[in-house]
């Protein structure tokens, strides 16, 4: 090597370091942990469903996690779907749920919130109707699961109760439409065998007070 090529080399080099320590801190959407479902629940005596927790890890260019990191999963997409409003809730456009990353740059969450689902054939988001910001970069999309089916259209439909499943039961006599709504076991695809995961929600009681402040609008 000559001396010319060794010295660009190193300038190289050290452009590349000075770039990377620019990127530090940064969110980057390829090292960052986020899930391909959320599963949006209810409550039970004003405690969110253990069901719908999951935890979001946000990374930098290094794959450094990336401390006290805003968090955003933005529901503006889901337009079959409500939020339960609440102290880390956002009803107004676009209607998102926000955190913060601790110091191992990880963020968890449960959303609460309910469908508008009438009954019959309703259209509804299919894949991914969930953006999810850090510090306003895009690290991700998300399918929501909606338990609730009905639970936004408030009175007796909120909270899962039976009268849900017959809404699931539509969803899927539709199911040449995607709906992510009632994709419960999270394949991509709308089939019975969604109905048990279903029933496992139900049957668990962790949802059945849906709601116990507002939807959001
Ligand atoms: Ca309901
Ligand atoms: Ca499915």
């Amino acid at each position: 090597m000559t001396g010319v090529i060794r010295k660009a080399t190193v300038f190289v080099a050290l452009g590349l370091v000075a770039a990377s320590a620019a990127m530090a801190g940064i969110p980057s959407a390829a090292n960052c942990t986020v899930p391909a479902f959320i599963k949006v629940v209810g409550t039970k005596v004003g405690v969110p469903d253990p069901r719908g927790t999951f935890s979001i890890t946000v990374r930098d260019i290094g794959n450094f996690p990336v401390v006290g990191s805003n968090v955003v999963l933005n529901f503006a997409a889901c337009t079959d779907t409500r939020l339960c409003s609440g102290t880390n809730v956002t009803c107004a456009a676009p209607a998102r749920v926000t955190g913060i990353t601790n110091g191992s740059g990880v963020v968890t969450f449960t959303v609460v919130g309910g469908g508008l689902h009438p009954g019959g054939v309703f259209a509804g988001a299919a894949a991914g109707c969930v953006t999810i910001l850090a510090d306003s970069y895009v690290i991700g999309n998300a399918t929501a699961n909606v338990y609730d089916l009905n639970g936004a259209l408030g009175g007796a439909k909120n909270g899962v109760a039976v009268t849900d499943m017959p809404l699931f039961l539509a969803d899927w006599a539709g199911s040449a439409t995607y709906r992510g709504r009632s994709d419960f076991n999270q394949n991509g695809a709308i089939a019975i065998t969604d109905l048990p995961i279903w029933l496992q929600c139900w049957g668990s009681g962790n949802s059945v007070t849906g709601c116990t402040t507002t939807y959001c609008p």
